[in-house]
């Protein structure tokens, strides 16, 4: 009677939990950032003067015809993207040294002004069409700090530096990404501009609403703190901004790193890193390019901590992704193929436990990242996947439901052979997707239980793999 009466109330309490409409908690993100967390993997491509001085910051005073590309290829940039599984490119339409990749009308120093196919190429041109038909999505870096534009020091530069947000919108867009970045070299002799942050916010939400912003501290998305590719193991999508502003006076590294747990605005972190030591092509780090292992476990640590990994791979000289570059990103989208293709949670038993009684319902399992379950007593609440023959596991990947904000604050994994626990793991929070690796455990059961959540626990997935135990993260 009592296991009946049990049931009965589980029924109601999950039917009941599916038909009411979830509500959001806290923060929760845009349209425009939802999109972005689904982007996960995309290629940065940093080129320009730089890559023929050797320079990672170029003065501004290069002369323009030093930006000579012999083979200059966007559809070979494109195709190894796409070989190695990334969704979009970010080019540097302009970096600190102010030279513009596509001819604009607010400066002299662009390749309209360099001998480069006698002043008439235009690589944004080339690579928006070239993402186009790749099925790519386009990204923009415009570096606010300009070594070389006239009025750069000036209220006028703030025009400028509108007019050519404009420029680039109008002619390559839509973009699924705008740059900002927040370095600045001029020193305390230097230049002092004073970014009219504000409106360069408002016209980029009136020109390109779709458009997601970076910039360390947002509006829309973040700097992760580090230019290593690593998020936090504890990774809020949540940031305070009040109080600091971009570049120097921004939060501290440790707080970009792993955002705050109540803040109050909804700006996910991104990890920046290039494949090679340098940020721009030398062609004396062709032996110091990542290897897959390498990418992968970047992967790992940006990915698999809620964030998105934004790969530098610079073109060379002759304006083409380098043979060393695109072998590792090809082994790297290999181990990524090869890591997750079988998920054994697929073929599991799955189960939910609330207070030791038995329900079935599972669409935490169910291979579906739209359907979630909803947990209201969550920490009475165990999701098993069960392998009655044995099964060998070193990773566990979960997701929430992030769309109606980030709840879970900590969480447990145990690993059982029958009764018996062979290892617990402990993690904070899980964001858009999280991915946890231990050394091999052959298990009969793997529970995962939500320990700690600000509102009820929204799990969309569980999934479990076996990977190449080489792969484990250390
Ligand atoms: C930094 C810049 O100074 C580097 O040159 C590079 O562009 C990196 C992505 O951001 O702030």
């Amino acid at each position: 009677m009592k296991r009946i009466a049990t049931l009965l109330f589980l029924t109601c309490f999950f039917v009941q939990s599916k038909a009411q409409d979830t509500k959001p908690f806290g923060p929760v993100p845009s349209a425009r950032q939802l999109q972005w967390h689904q982007m996960e993997f995309y290629i940065f491509t940093h080129f320009g003067p730089n890559t023929f001085t050797d320079l990672e910051w170029g003065k501004g005073t290069e002369p323009e015809d030093m930006f000579n590309p012999t083979a200059l290829d966007c559809r070979q940039w494109c195709r190894v993207a796409k070989a190695a599984g990334a969704k979009g490119i970010i080019i540097t339409a302009k970096h600190h040294d102010g030279f513009c990749l596509w001819p604009s009308k607010y400066s002299t120093h662009t390749v309209a002004q360099s001998k480069w196919r006698n002043g008439k190429g235009d690589v944004l041109k080339e690579l928006s069409s070239a993402c186009k038909e790749y099925n790519l999505k386009l990204g923009i870096y415009l570096s606010p700090w300009d070594r070389n534009h006239p009025k750069y020091g000036t209220d006028e530069y703030n025009e400028v530096f509108v007019n050519m947000m404009k420029e680039v919108v109008s002619r390559y867009g839509p973009l699924f990404e705008f740059w900002w970045d927040g370095a600045n070299g001029e020193g305390p002799n230097g230049k002092k501009q004073i970014y009219d942050w504000h409106r360069f916010e408002q016209t980029m939400r009136t020109i390109a609403p779709n458009t997601p912003v970076f910039s360390d501290i947002g509006p829309d998305i973040r700097w992760v703190g580090n230019e290593s590719g690593f998020a936090g193991k504890t990774n809020w999508n949540l940031l305070d901004t009040a109080g600091f502003s971009r570049g120097a006076g921004g939060p501290s590294t440790d707080t970009l790193n792993s955002g705050n747990e109540n803040g109050k605005n909804w700006i996910p972190a991104e990890c920046d890193v290039s494949i090679r030591p340098g940020w721009f092509y030398h062609s004396n780090e062709d032996d110091k390019v990542k290897t897959p292992e390498q990418l992968f476990e970047l992967y790992l640590k940006s990915v698999g901590r809620g964030s998105a990994l934004l790969l530098n791979v610079p073109p060379d000289r002759r304006g083409l992704i380098n043979e060393h570059d695109s072998a590792a990103l090809a082994g790297f989208r290999k181990l990524r193929e090869e890591s997750f293709k079988t998920n054994l949670a697929a073929t599991a038993r799955k189960e939910i436990f609330y207070d030791n009684a038995l329900f079935t319902k599972q669409s935490f399992a169910d291979g579906n990242l739209k359907t979630f379950e909803k947990n209201i007593d969550y920490k009475h609440t165990a999701y098993w996947l069960k392998f009655p023959a044995g099964q060998t596991v070193n990773c566990v990947v979960l997701y929430e439901a992030i769309q109606y904000g980030q709840r879970v604050s900590s969480f447990s994994i145990e690993l059982l052979d029958g009764v018996n626990v062979l290892q617990k793991i402990t993690g904070t929070t899980i964001g858009r997707k999280r991915i946890i690796t231990f050394p091999s455990q052959k298990v009969t059961a793997v529970r995962f239980t939500v320990t700690g959540s600000k509102s009820p626990a929204l799990i969309s997935e569980i999934e479990a793999y076996n990977i190449d135990e080489k792969l484990v993260e250390n």
